[in-house]
């Protein structure tokens, strides 16, 4: 294989190490599985019987345990899914009024979409995360394509700097979302960590980051979470991107956005897209992943788009000529219905404010949330700093909690959440928070 880690030190890079040789063993075991017998065929009832049961996704599987727990007052604070005071499930009214216009709409037809997607989407897409007035755009510099939600964008720009970029090492925040190694390993990129959280200070680890960054190989891909970090909620303020910037712009390295958040973070979409303009307006080049996932509440619906920013006009035309080539042998064209909702609410002013209202809305009240567990803990005289609580930004809160305390969480109090102490702050209500603050009290008290 050719994208084996090499010279790995950190424990963050060793940890990597193992989950390669984890995906690497799991190919071949599946394909030496079978044990054939020249005289009877296949040993045993079925040609998968030596199959190994593979273990559940950390994060969607936290959503499996919950689904199989009777109790009637469990929580599930894993996946990062928006919830309602009532703990239900949001379809925006934005979103049912899109789908109710493009039910009416007789003209609409089911054929397939082109190889790229919507095209109105796609500007539509650029313009939301440059800014309508981005000489990127307007020199046509742009190439973007609609994929499946942020993964699939994550993985077919992954897949294209394998095959065309000089430099097959990307660098990944430390910790970062756990599906992140796991695409970029798939796709053919060699992965590699640069420090970026501080759990001493609960903070970032900037010192850590610049000289992580600054002794990468020239050229070397970086990946940054636009905003809203996930899972540690801790964000670079805008002085540090713009020293992340200088550095990277210095020394050459290829940003790769991930955009999950937009919107989710402050509130406001101009502000939490910033970090990916000032890479922009330096006139330098970059890739966004893009996802409507979580700030149109398109979760199952699979919305996202991939852009990439170059230096011309006819590099773009030529990048969008190899990101087809990607995109028609893994899902050949994307789904349509996700994608025209996005695209009707983009272009019409009215809707896209009703949008941003109930974006905002819903960035409030997470808020909100960590407003009132900080203070529950705090009625509570719960042991330790818990500022964190109200200092990180957006749907997670990175507790501190460690997995014991996780683990004895779940099973005395049914509180669902990732081993890494990570919670979801959009699953909790003014309703759970004393049941979770309850949990969180008792945890550190008797498991420390
Ligand atoms: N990038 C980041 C940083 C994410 O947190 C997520 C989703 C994605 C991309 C991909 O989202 P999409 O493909 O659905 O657009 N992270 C979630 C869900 C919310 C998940 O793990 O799939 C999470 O709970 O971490």
């Amino acid at each position: 294989m050719r994208h084996e880690f090499t010279s790995s030190s950190s424990p963050a890079d060793r940890r990597l190490n193992a989950l390669f040789r984890h995906l690497a063993t799991a190919s071949t075991e599946s394909r030496t599985a079978v044990a054939f017998c020249p005289t009877s065929g296949f040993h045993g009832d079925s040609v998968f019987s030596l199959v190994v049961r593979a273990p559940e996704d950390p994060i969607l599987g936290v959503t499996v345990a919950y689904n199989k727990d009777p109790s009637p007052v469990k929580l599930n604070l894993g996946v990062g899914a928006y919830r309602t005071e009532e703990g239900k499930p949001l379809v925006l009214s934005v979103v049912r009024k899109a789908e109710q216009m493009l039910l009416n709409d007789r003209s609409r037809v089911k054929e397939y979409l082109p190889i790229v997607g919507i095209s109105d989407f796609n500007k539509l897409s650029a313009k939301l995360i440059f800014g309508a007035d981005s000489p990127a755009i307007r020199e046509n510099r742009v190439t973007t394509v609609q994929c499946l939600s942020g993964t699939g964008s994550l993985r077919v720009g992954a897949e294209f700097m394998a095959r065309h970029y000089h430099q097959k090492t990307i660098y990944i925040p430390q910790p970062t979302w756990g599906n992140h190694p796991k695409i970029f390993t798939l796709a053919g990129l060699s992965v590699k960590t640069y420090r970026y959280y501080d759990p001493t200070t609960r903070g970032l680890n900037f010192q850590g980051l610049l000289e992580d960054l600054g002794s990468a190989p020239s050229g070397s891909i970086v990946l940054l979470h636009a905003c809203a970090h996930n899972p540690t909620g801790v964000d670079p303020t805008l002085q540090q991107w713009e020293q992340i910037r200088q550095l990277m712009r210095s020394k050459a390295l290829l940003p790769f956005f991930d955009s999950a958040y937009q919107g989710f973070a402050s509130g406001n979409l101009d502000q939490d897209a910033q970090s990916i303009r000032m890479f922009v307006a330096d006139g330098g080049e970059c890739f966004v992943a893009q996802s409507y996932a979580k700030n149109m509440g398109l979760y199952g619906e699979r919305v996202g788009a991939l852009s990439v920013v170059c230096k011309t006009a006819d590099v773009a035309s030529r990048v969008e000529s190899q990101l087809k080539l990607v995109i028609r042998p893994m899902f050949s064209n994307p789904p349509i219905h996700g994608a025209s909702i996005v695209a009707t609410i983009l272009k019409d002013s009215n809707m896209f404010n009703e949008w941003t209202i109930e974006l905002k809305a819903m960035a409030d009240r997470i808020i909100s949330m960590r407003e009132q567990l900080f203070d529950a803990l705090r009625t509570r005289g719960t042991p330790g700093d818990w500022s964190h609580i109200i200092k990180q930004i957006g749907m997670f809160t990175f507790t501190g909690l460690n997995s014991k305390q996780v683990e004895f969480m779940t099973r005395e109090y049914h509180i669902y959440m990732t081993s890494d102490g990570r919670i979801s702050m959009a699953g909790l209500s003014s309703k759970t928070v004393p049941h979770l603050a309850d949990a969180i009290h008792a945890a550190v008290t008797r498991m420390s």
